[in-house]
């Protein structure tokens, strides 16, 4: 029905981790020609690049893993309750494999713009190779957590020693014995990392600006009863996880943490904290959302830290007094707190005691010179929106994303932009996903967009794109929505606050995995509502 098509390919895909690769997959099965761009050498994306010790994914294995195929969820065996990097990485290798994926990409391949015409309805990608290629839609799945940040900090390309940093970990092994290695921040990264780092280590050195709430994660094999159960009922697991606010079957505790005597509060803290992980931000549902709720949730951590860390002066830095607990993501952790009770680890606080500079040999702060011979920044990322503005995006007339989302990012469904007819954003902001199983999240948006793609070639239709008003409730939705819970009040990356100069706006919607998905779904079923189509 479309004539003769007149691009290069019907669908480019940006990224090849766990949301491009599905999208190869779905959209090819679609009977739609499908080429991929990836920068790195191989799939994977964040779990490609993420390789620093300790690394780890806090969403149980079980279900942070692909849905869409019940042989694939049926022959693939997770062996800890917790998947490592490599496991990760070696499941969504395995993927590519038995989906032919590999075969859609050009790797080692970085997309620098992508310009949409208006006159021919298609986009126009060009690459760091050289390359220009055209399709009727581009999807972006860039990811969120990808362009890492480096902090300007004085002096911080001087350093002569070894230096790294978590979001790209190098593929050789990194030796830490007989070193004395710094580690800047204490975010999920240096939390997991910090614990292995100091057992091989001559000495290790904490910069920490602001502490972080972290819960042991309760890690474990998995038994071979365990994988049984789950296999026999995964799909119901995935149903319950659909219908959930995050993407798995948990669900908090019936009633509110100040509804319940301090006898029941606490018993439920202990069943969380045995649980294990970030789910602890909700054994109660209002912890969240009610300050006082959330002092419960914050003594319960703030002993059972006291408990753990031998020096209370210690403890007294890595209690967090910045935020409402779970308000920044809560980092699961294996040993960390322990961590600081040996004698070949320091912890620096860098609220009393600034970084003044980074010097060839180390690292100065207000208070004293530290000689180090390796420095690891655990830095984090230019979160949600970093992988997009690092390429040149222009819409219709030539209006570049980055303006468009001068004041923050501005998405219809978290899923498309006005101006930016035929582009989707996969898992970005506007979505649920980094609040939720991002695995199933990029299901649940590709299966949204091949669904849209299919509409508009059963009624010959060239173009989609969000109307400008629909762009504004849902921004208006978004806010709406992250201002009924403490959520804002902390300086996360979620807030863009990490970064400076950062437009300060809750960036993901904040209703729930399973109420974001009926919304999408009402859209599509009412032909697309709050979308031109053309
Ligand atoms: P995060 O969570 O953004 O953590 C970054 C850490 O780096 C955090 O402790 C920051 O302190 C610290 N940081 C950043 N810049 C500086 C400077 N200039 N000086 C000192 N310390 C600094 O990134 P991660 O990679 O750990 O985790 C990202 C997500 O991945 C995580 O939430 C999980 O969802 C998975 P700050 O808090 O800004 O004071």
């Amino acid at each position: 029905t479309q004539g003769a098509r007149t691009t290069d390919h019907d669908v480019i895909v940006i990224g090849a981790g766990i949301s491009g690769l599905y999208a190869v997959h779905k959209l090819r099965g679609e009977g739609l020609d499908v080429h991929g761009f990836e920068s790195a050498a191989d799939v994977g994306g964040t779990w490609y690049h993420n390789r620093y010790p300790g690394a780890r994914c806090d969403v149980e294995s079980i279900d942070y893993s692909y849905s869409f195929d019940e042989d694939l969820q049926q022959e693939w065996t997770w062996t800890e309750r917790f998947a490592t990097q490599a496991e990760i990485l070696a499941y969504l290798r395995h993927v590519a494999d038995r989906f032919d994926l590999r075969s859609a990409f050009d790797f080692l391949t970085r997309v620098t713009a992508a310009t949409y015409d208006e006159e021919l309805a298609q986009w126009s990608v060009s690459t760091d190779t050289g390359s220009t290629v055209t399709a009727r839609f581009l999807i972006m799945a860039t990811g969120v957590l990808s362009a890492t940040n480096k902090p300007d900090i004085p002096g911080r390309d001087l350093f002569a020693g070894e230096t790294y940093h978590t979001g790209e970990w190098p593929h050789h092994d990194v030796d830490f014995a007989g070193k004395r290695v710094g580690v800047i921040g204490t975010g999920s990264s240096g939390i997991q990392s910090i614990p292995v780092i100091a057992e091989s280590a001559e000495h290790l050195v904490v910069f920490q600006r602001s502490p972080n709430y972290s819960i042991p994660a309760g890690n474990r094999p998995l038994s071979e009863e365990t994988i049984a159960e789950v296999k026999a009922n995964y799909a119901e697991r995935r149903r319950l996880s659909r219908m959930s606010g995050g993407g798995t079957p948990n669900a908090p505790y019936p009633k509110g943490a100040l509804e319940v005597d301090e006898a029941e509060r606490t018993r439920v803290y202990d069943e969380w904290w045995q649980r294990g992980g970030y789910l602890f931000a909700k054994a109660f549902p209002d912890q969240t959302t009610n300050l006082a709720a959330n002092d419960t949730a914050r003594e319960y951590v703030e002993a059972r830290i006291r408990e753990i860390v031998r020096d209370p002066a210690v403890a007294d830095i890595l209690i967090p007094t910045d935020h409402p607990i779970g308000t920044k993501r809560i980092v699961t952790d294996s040993g960390y707190f322990e961590t600081f009770n040996r004698s070949n680890v320091t912890l620096v606080n860098l609220r009393e005691t600034p970084i003044e500079e980074i010097t060839r040999t180390g690292v100065r702060t207000s208070g004293e010179n530290i000689e180090l011979d390796m420095l690891i920044f655990a830095t984090g990322f230019d979160a949600m929106t970093g992988s997009l503005s690092r390429i040149d995006i222009r819409g219709r007339g030539e209006r570049t994303l980055t303006e468009e989302w001068a004041a923050g990012p501005r998405t219809y469904l978290g899923l498309a932009v006005h101006g930016f007819p035929n582009m989707f954003i996969l898992t970005g902001p506007g979505s649920p996903s980094v609040l939720a199983n991002m695995v199933l999240g990029a299901e649940q948006h590709v299966d949204w967009v091949a669904d849209a793609i299919r509409h508009l070639d059963e009624h010959n239709s060239a173009t989609i794109e969000a109307e400008n008003d629909a762009v504004d409730s849902w921004v208006a939705e978004c806010s709406a929505k992250a201002a009924g819970t403490l959520f804002p009040s902390a300086n996360s990356w979620y807030m863009g606050a990490n970064i400076e100069g950062k437009p300060r706006v809750f960036m993901p919607y904040i209703g729930g995995f399973g109420n974001y998905a009926n919304v999408c779904a009402e859209v599509a079923e009412a032909g697309y509502k709050g979308f031109e189509i053309t």
